[in-house]
């Protein structure tokens, strides 16, 4: 195993690194930019290099800054997280050619993958299905109409080099191809500097299941099982869950068989994630492979006991797995909710503040993957997302009703976050029944999002609840009850509850 390992990220990847780092005896250099220096990762960590100002193309991104921070500070190996620099090749490549391990998979797998043509090619050739297309680039609008005819329309432009739904261009009808191609293709140089663009069939309705693999340098890839992530908004996603309600047992060893053998393909190793799409009638289509540890990798680790970010580094330090397929099963259920500072409310713009006070939930099943705490600054310099409330529980049922209990634990004063949204999407059928797919969110999103109660009615609740919290003050004291009112808090006010917890606090 290493002795010392850089981690070339911030935020609650950061400290999730670290505590790996840690468990397994190997010490941690965190990295910051001048907005993180008092930043939970920083001081978990056991040294820190500062990288530069807080944009993050003057710090987290800085590759020269990353790997002189690794050799000045004697670290082995460099773990990139996710975002970031975690998928460019060059990067992969110059940590390697620096003499230093890369914690993931080889830069030629990433090229492999990055490649959405050459990931469909390589796909292909490992029997993985893909959704029905074309795997070159479209010459004109003529050729474009040939494919649609074949595979039938809506159809899907899709950037070559894209990924993350960028580029992309749905055509219902003939009439529609010239103009979308020509959007879809100067989307797709604007965003990525090549307008090369594919044709696929457009599938309706259906749900993104993902499966994680975990290779190692020796020969063995394995899958994780699936994780159901449809529910999300404009590619980001929202809540993931293991498994899919929609994944059998039989499903879930013909996906992940799938997985594998297109993974195997690219010569990939250390942690992955094939994403699919899954229809109604059951079929899947690979879509692209995730070369790096995913947001939601804790709800793979709750349902597997298997700690993914463990086995990243003794892939890497060149450990064989030491387990086989057939000792892998998931048992009960996990759940992840994303806590982003985004106001739900108010079309999820981003919210900018100090953290003045930060109450956790804990408890049975709950697992709080976070990289904030009470006076933390949050600036739009990053990423919106401030941790990952995850819970475990043995059904779906108990697992919706032990996120949303711990969702009413959780207080963020400061900032706004998307902790309202999360409760009402608990609280919500279709979403209970597990009757969603990726168009879910967007279509329903009104009627999740959380109206504001009228002034007079905050006061009063407020007037209420101080009264109530001071009753039972009162009564800790020993003393008679201040008025006896008699009634207790109306069923289910999280109001109050809340109130109760601050004012006795
Ligand atoms: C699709 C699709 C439907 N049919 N391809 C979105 C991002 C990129 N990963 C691929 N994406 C999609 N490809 C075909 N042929 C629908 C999507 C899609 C999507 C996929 C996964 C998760 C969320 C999504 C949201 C909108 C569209």
């Amino acid at each position: 195993m290493f002795r010392k390992v850089l981690i070339a990220n911030r935020g609650e990847i950061a400290l999730r690194v670290v505590r790996a780092c840690h468990e397994l005896g190997v010490q941690a250099v965190a990295v910051y930019s001048e907005a993180d220096a008092n930043a939970p990762h920083v001081r978990e960590a056991d040294e820190a290099v500062l990288l530069g100002p807080p944009p993050s193309s003057e710090s987290y991104l800085r590759g020269d800054a990353l790997i002189a921070a690794a050799k000045r500070t004697g670290a082995e190996a460099i773990h990139p997280g996710y975002g970031f620099l975690s998928e460019r090749e060059w990067f992969a490549r110059a940590v390697r050619d620096a003499g230093l391990v890369w914690v993931g998979p080889p830069a030629e797998a990433i090229a492999a993958m990055g490649s959405k043509t050459a990931a469909r090619e390589l796909a292909i050739k490992a029997g993985t299905p893909v959704v029905p297309g074309t795997t070159t680039a479209l010459r004109d609008a003529e050729e474009a109409a040939e494919v649609a005819e074949r595979f039938g329309y809506p159809v899907l432009l899709k950037a070559a080099a894209g990924g993350g739904g960028k580029g992309m261009r749905v055509v219902h009808q003939r009439s529609e191809l010239a103009a979308s191609l020509q959007a879809a293709q100067r989307e797709a140089k604007n965003a990525f500097g090549d307008d090369a663009v594919y044709v696929e069939k457009y599938i309706v309705g259906p749900r993104h299941v993902e499966i994680q693999v975990l290779g190692d340098q020796h020969g063995t890839m394995l899958h994780l099982g699936e994780r159901e992530c449809s529910i999300q908004r404009r590619h980001q996603k929202m809540i993931e869950e293991a498994p899919s309600v929609a994944v059998t047992p039989e499903l879930r060893a013909r996906m992940g068989a799938a997985a594998v053998a297109a993974a195997r393909a690219a010569g990939y190793t250390n942690a992955g994630t094939c994403e699919f799409l899954l229809d109604a009638s059951g079929e899947f289509y690979f879509l692209e492979m995730n070369t790096r540890i995913q947001v939601e990798h804790p709800v793979t680790e709750l349902v597997t006991g298997i700690d993914l970010v463990q086995w990243q580094l003794r892939i890497a330090s060149g450990e064989k797995l030491p387990f086989a397929q057939a000792d892998i099963s998931p048992h009960g259920w996990a759940m992840e909710c994303r806590i982003t500072s985004e106001d739900p409310a108010n079309g999820f713009l981003p919210s900018t503040g100090r953290v003045r006070y930060l109450h956790l939930p804990s408890g049975p099943g709950v697992r709080w993957d976070g990289g904030i705490e009470t006076g933390s600054e949050i600036t739009l310099f990053y990423d919106p997302m401030l941790a990952k409330l995850i819970v475990h529980a043995p059904t779906r049922a108990r697992a919706i009703e032990r996120m949303h209990r711990a969702l009413l634990e959780l207080t963020i004063d400061g900032v706004d976050t998307s902790r309202d949204f999360h409760l009402r999407m608990m609280e919500n059928d279709d979403f209970r029944r597990g009757d969603i797919g990726i168009q879910w969110l967007e279509q329903h999103l009104d009627e999740l999002l959380h109206v504001p109660p009228a002034p007079g009615d905050v006061l009063r609740a407020a007037i209420t609840a101080a009264l109530m919290a001071e009753r039972d003050r009162s009564a800790r004291r020993g003393a008679p009850p201040a008025s006896s009112p008699g009634e207790s808090a109306p069923d289910g006010s999280t109001w109050l509850r809340t109130a109760r917890r601050e004012a006795l606090r």
